[in-house]
């Protein structure tokens, strides 16, 4: 299997981690964002990642993949049989992908406008040398403007909002190891992937791991739900 990937996509870690509780191996592909998409889009017919080809087969989107995965590989399940069970995997698994992750997201974005070290860790491997300067050299007061301008910035109530889910998780993980039953499910692996963009995880590998948003990832009441996420990646073998 070729997974084409950006490495600091959480969408593409979802899928990482779903090949990783199955105990499958896939070739990573970095794409080039930009011209890499091109060649994406002739090979997927739409231009975002993770994209997995499998064979004959090429999926695009990572529940698509999670969902081809779990037919393929039907073991260890990552969604329980029972019918209710299994709904609130997939509504918690959506909410994951989709308001968890654009908060997530422009929370990092926000603090890689204020965090050198962050934005230049976060640029594609591929960007030269020269080019890394430039944008470590940035000052915060311009880098900010055009975040806002592009609608790359939480507003304070959305931002308040994002605590607070996260807050809700930290309760939910407290004292139960999964967020549904009592295996892991493709929801953990959703929700731990967001997460990995708030507070980078030991396996990014410096200058990443432990740095994140400020406010969150140091947030107190954080910490047990920052815990469950290590333990989570402990036991899919991503610690
Ligand atoms: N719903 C998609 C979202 C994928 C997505 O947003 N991918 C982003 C990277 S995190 C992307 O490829 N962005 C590039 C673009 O939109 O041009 C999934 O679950 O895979």
């Amino acid at each position: 299997m070729d997974l084409h990937q950006f490495r600091h996509s959480a969408f593409c870690e979802k899928v990482r981690l779903v090949l990783a509780a199955k105990g499958l191996e896939a070739n990573l592909l970095e794409v080039t964002p930009g011209l890499g998409q091109i060649e994406l889009f002739r090979l997927s017919g739409q231009r975002q990642v993770p994209v997995l080809v499998d064979g004959g087969e090429v999926i695009a989107d990572s529940t698509a993949i999670a969902l081809h995965l779990e037919k393929r590989h039907p073991l260890p399940a990552l969604l329980p049989a029972d019918a209710r069970s299994r709904a609130r995997v997939l509504l918690l698994e959506d909410w994951a992908d989709t308001a968890l992750a654009s908060g997530a997201r422009q929370a990092l974005l926000q603090a890689a406008a204020a965090d050198p070290v962050l934005r230049t860790a976060l640029l594609p491997e591929a960007t030269p040398d020269p080019l890394r300067r430039v944008v470590a050299a940035l000052p915060a007061g311009l880098m900010a403007p055009v975040s806002e301008a592009v609608g790359e910035v939480l507003a304070p109530c959305e931002a308040r909002q994002l605590r607070r889910n996260l807050e809700q998780l930290a309760v939910l993980v407290a004292d139960q190891p999964y967020l549904e039953g009592d295996r892991l499910s493709l929801a953990d692996l959703a929700v731990v992937a967001q997460l990995s963009l708030l507070q980078f995880p030991g396996s990014a590998g410096a200058p990443l791991a432990g740095r994140g948003v400020e406010g969150l990832a140091d947030h107190p009441l954080l910490a047990t739900l920052f815990s469950w996420r290590d333990r989570v990646l402990a036991e899919v073998g991503r610690a």
